[in-house]
């Protein structure tokens, strides 16, 4: 068995409730939730909308590969009426999305599939939930655990409201 950990966010209709399918339907495909993390309202990050999101991080026990769940998570957000992914590359609003940041502590790069997410570190959106539920994995390429990753978010996004020319 393996642990997988999934972001997932709304910032379309009925936000709570497209989150509570989405994990209701993964119960009944990858395996069994292990634990989930309260609801996080946050603004739009990499676009611009005046929709807020609702973000959640949670954590599955499975016996399936990644490349299967994968499967499964994009079939659940069509399942659920996400239509299109992105506008000409650029973020766009949308129901459902549901990621995958973490697998054990395995490194995979395929076309298809990049584990861990690689861009969890720098996303408080991920980085908050996923501290509550688990603050002491290690990110298998940073070596770093999620409350230290948060820690280090949180104070780069500091600097850089005093200082807006900063990278
Ligand atoms: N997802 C994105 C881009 N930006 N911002 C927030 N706050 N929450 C998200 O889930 C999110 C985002 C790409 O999937
Ligand atoms: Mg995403
Ligand atoms: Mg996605």
């Amino acid at each position: 068995m393996s642990y997988v950990y999934l972001s997932l966010g709304s910032n379309l209709g009925n936000r709570k409730q497209y989150i509570q399918k989405a994990i209701k339907a993964l119960g009944k495909t990858i395996g069994e939730l292990t634990k989930c993390s309260s609801f996080y309202e946050t603004v739009p990050d990499g676009f611009l909308s005046e929709n807020n999101f609702l973000n959640v991080a949670a954590v599955f026990e499975t016996s399936l590969q990644p490349a299967e769940i994968l499967q499964h998570t994009e079939q659940i957000e069509k399942q659920l009426g996400r239509t299109e992914k992105s506008h000409d590359r650029q973020y766009a609003d949308r129901c459902i999305d549901i990621d995958i940041l973490m697998y054990d502590d395995q490194v995979i790069n395929t076309p298809r599939l990049t584990i861990p997410h690689p861009m969890m570190h720098k996303r408080t959106f991920v980085l908050e939930p996923l501290n509550e539920i688990a603050p002491d994995i290690l990110h298998p390429i940073l070596k770093e655990n999620i409350e230290t990753l948060l820690q280090e978010q949180l104070e780069h996004t500091m600097l850089k409201e005093k200082n807006p020319d900063r990278k």
